[in-house]
């Protein structure tokens, strides 16, 4: 049986509700988890929540709940969340559940009974907000000499340390890691993050990573099976969940099937934890080359204005407000917001979020092309041909034009998805879909169909157009799938699949086909209010 593309999210800490950023990581791993399905691939798209330690040790705390109950409730929001915005996901994996403490506690026992592990005492600092260690010689200083010590990764203030416990050594890794990463080009992208990591491995890598953290410290954690007295670190616990959910040590037929991830999507800060730990654990446990994850990709960050977004700060962007509210009134609330995710910023750049950047892509890429090239094509579809799909006869030069440039897409968007280049993807959709409407303004429909002797030539136009759509809707299935499905009832198509393969055919639709019943795609803002219908 062929290896099952596998993908995953980071698994999101459940201190709080889920915000725009974390939404973009899900988004993203869903279009491509979208896109390998409709190339008729066999995918696992596996998300979750990473609900132990210290960060939401506090959290619960701070809200009065027990641990279990607090993380019961925020994960909710994750579920939620990902309902709404139609994350088409295979399993959602929490790292309270048994399924997964299980194997985490046989990993442990293995690297100790192998000897991969040492006990020793841990000194430096601690970031309990990114859940990480430091050394002393990595933090940096607030204000110079004397300052307080602050994380290198989020700049706010580290905890001082001094553990005993049980260690993972990184540096004796090094050398593997280092030739692993050399020959691997393309297992860290975009290239800017693979260049982050190369220049991070120049440096020797501390001597090694403490996965064990005192109860008396940290009462929320898995347990560790050969010290009582002791929990797992919360990244080491987390970054199994890739092969805790795929059966490692389990189940070798699944295992086989499903492992080596294809793709760990992840944000730019928690590449360390990926492209450092995570294989150094994968490579102590004793996995191959070949098992080593084939692709991290680490995308930018999402800020608001040019600040980043923090609670402090107060300028969260929930994604359920944007949806509910900022989006009110639009039948695709959830596919708007997708849309402009993955259109707005190359992945792999930081991007930065605002209303007004939003309705400005709802404007002018959503309704006034996209919504207007589906509401022309099928209302003249409708008017012209008694809402059926013509013949067409032989096509004209621009006709023809347009047929190739459909023809010419699912290359573009294969070429741009094997780049995860999302909004490159859409780029060229949109292309077409502009191209469209230029086509419809040239050709003039309208005045055609005045002429009894152009009839032939109206109905090469209608034929063309309806071709057009019916390739577009299948492109934008990864993106936007609900509003590919509404395009797709609209030309009539019900509920046969969209498949890539069939962007590639032309034509497709029967001479004679029915489509469907018209509607308004993206209505205009205040379209309600204004008393009617927007002309
Ligand atoms: O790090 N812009 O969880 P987390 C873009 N539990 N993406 C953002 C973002 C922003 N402003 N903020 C968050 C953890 N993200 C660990 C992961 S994995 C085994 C354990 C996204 O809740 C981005 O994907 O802090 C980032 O890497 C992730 O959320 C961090 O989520």
């Amino acid at each position: 049986m062929s290896k099952t593309v596998y993908l995953t999210t980071p698994l999101y800490y459940v201190n709080a509700a889920p915000h725009i950023g974390h939404s973009y990581t899900t988004v993203a791993a869903d279009a491509l988890a979208r896109y390998e399905r409709a190339k008729g691939r066999e995918v696992f798209f596996l998300t979750g929540t990473d609900e132990h330690g210290q960060k939401i040790e506090r959290a619960a705390a701070a809200a009065g709940k027990t641990p279990q109950a607090f993380v019961d409730e925020v994960v909710e929001h994750f579920h939620r969340l990902w309902t709404m915005l139609n994350i088409s996901h295979d399993d959602f994996i929490r790292t309270t559940q048994p399924r997964h403490a299980r194997i985490v506690q046989a990993v442990l026992l293995r690297l100790r009974d192998e000897g991969a592990l040492t006990r020793q005492v841990y000194q430096g600092w601690y970031c309990t907000p990114d859940e990480t260690f430091w050394t002393e010689a990595e933090v940096v200083s607030s204000g110079g000499a004397g300052g307080t010590p602050m994380c290198p990764a989020c700049q706010r203030p580290l905890e001082p340390v001094q553990e005993d416990g049980w260690h993972l050594p990184l540096r004796a890794h090094q050398d593997w890691l280092v030739r692993f990463v050399k020959a691997h080009p393309e297992f860290v992208q975009p290239a800017s993050r693979y260049n982050e990591l190369a220049s991070l491995l120049e440096q020797p890598l501390p001597e090694a990573l403490c996965i064990t953290r005192p109860r008396k410290r940290v009462g929320w954690g898995i347990p560790v099976p050969f010290e009582p007295e002791h929990v797992v670190y919360v990244w080491f616990d987390a970054l199994i969940n890739y092969i805790s959910v795929p059966g490692y040590g389990e189940d070798p037929a699944r295992f086989a099937r499903l492992w080596p991830a294809d793709v760990h999507f992840i944000g730019k800060d928690i590449l360390r934890h990926h492209a450092v730990y995570w294989p150094i654990m994968l490579h102590a446990l004793g996995l191959p080359d070949e098992q080593m994850p084939v692709r991290i990709v680490a995308h930018g960050w999402w800020k608001v204005g040019e600040q980043k977004m923090s609670k402090s700060r107060g300028n969260i962007v929930d994604p359920t407000i944007v949806i509910r509210e900022v989006l009110a009134g639009q039948p695709y609330a959830a596919d708007v917001y997708r849309y402009f995710l993955l259109r707005e910023v190359p992945f792999g750049q930081d991007g930065s979020f605002s209303e007004e950047a939003l309705q400005a892509r709802l404007d002018a890429d959503l309704a006034n092309d996209l919504g207007n090239l589906v509401n022309r094509t099928c209302s003249m579809l409708t008017r012209y041909c008694e809402g059926r799909v013509p013949a067409g006869g032989t096509l004209g030069a621009q006709e023809d034009e347009l047929r190739r440039a459909a023809l010419e897409l699912p290359a573009a968007l294969d070429q741009a998805m094997e780049g995860l280049a999302f909004s490159a993807a859409l780029e060229a959709i949109m292309q077409l879909v502009t191209r469209a409407n230029r086509y419809i303004e040239a050709a003039a429909p309208w005045k055609l169909a005045k002429q009894p002797r152009d009839r032939a030539r109206l109905e090469a136009v209608l034929r063309v157009l309806a071709e057009v759509l019916r390739v577009t809707a299948i492109s934008l299935e990864p993106f936007m799938p609900s509003v590919a499905g509404a395009i797709w009832q609209q030309l009539g198509c019900g509920a046969s699949p969209r498949r890539l393969a069939d962007a590639a055919r032309w034509p497709v639709l029967p001479a004679g086909h029915p489509i469907g019943t018209s509607a308004i795609l993206f209505p205009k803002r205040f379209a309600a209010t204004a008393g009617g219908p927007a002309a």
